[in-house]
């Protein structure tokens, strides 16, 4: 049996009137709802300490039974963003030529994307996520669960707390990606979930016009 051990919760926010958190969440809507999806990236460098507190962040989230199942994998390398780039435009490439749906690609564009993927050696920072279908110990095959839930909501995180550091993402899924296990000599538990430039936003870069869905249509309220 394990051992169950409890201790106090410490809460936050208990002494705040609704007028304070009314203001709270709607200033926290408002600077959230600033975050833009961006493509184009300075090339300025960002401190590695910034982005070790924004893995923290992501670090904090829950996750099925407390597993944990992620690893982030910061690349600021040039080499090995260069190899990333090459490999992820070889697959983007074989989309963009046959294995996407026409309508995918009506879809895709007012982003007006192609293959071409010079982000990913101009952004300062990769941080690629990998889930871990599994964990390894000394006795063997542990099992992680509800893992995509899980590295979805710490992904969620890391987004959040990448604008909170006035930083700019893209959340992006070259498919396949397993070249990214290879590259960065991943164990065979982990998977890759995600790629994610992070830097800052090049000088008058542009976002599309794009309109987010109102709480109205996104929310219902049952009493
Ligand atoms: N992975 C491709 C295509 C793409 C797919 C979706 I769904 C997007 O929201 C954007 C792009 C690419 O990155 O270009």
């Amino acid at each position: 049996m394990a051992v169950k051990k409890f201790i106090p919760y410490a809460p936050v926010g208990s002494d705040w009137s609704d007028k304070e958190r009314l203001k709270r969440v709607s200033d926290h809507f408002e600077f959230m709802n600033r975050r833009r999806s961006l493509r184009e990236f300075s090339s300025e460098p960002v401190d590695r300490s910034i982005i070790e507190y924004i893995i923290r962040t992501a670090g904090t989230a829950p996750s099925g039974a407390h597993k944990q199942p992620w690893s982030f994998c910061a690349v600021s390398d040039p080499a090995i963003k260069s190899e990333i780039r090459k490999q992820a435009e070889e697959e983007e490439y074989e989309n963009y030529h046959g294995r996407m749906s026409d309508e995918w690609l009506h879809d895709l564009e007012v982003f007006d994307t192609d293959w071409h993927k010079p982000f990913l050696e101009e952004a300062p920072w990769l941080i690629v996520i990998f889930k871990k279908a599994y964990d390894i110990d000394k006795e063997g095959k542990k099992k992680n669960y509800y893992v995509n839930e899980s590295v979805g909501i710490a992904v969620g995180m890391l987004i959040s707390a990448i604008h909170h550091a006035g930083l700019v993402a893209l959340t992006h899924t070259p498919s396949p990606m397993n070249f990214l296990s290879d590259i960065l000599s991943r164990p065979e538990n982990e998977r890759p979930f995600l790629l994610m430039p992070v830097g800052y936003p090049a000088q008058n870069a542009q976002v599309p016009d794009l309109k987010r869905k109102s709480v109205e249509e996104i929310a219902q309220f049952y009493g």
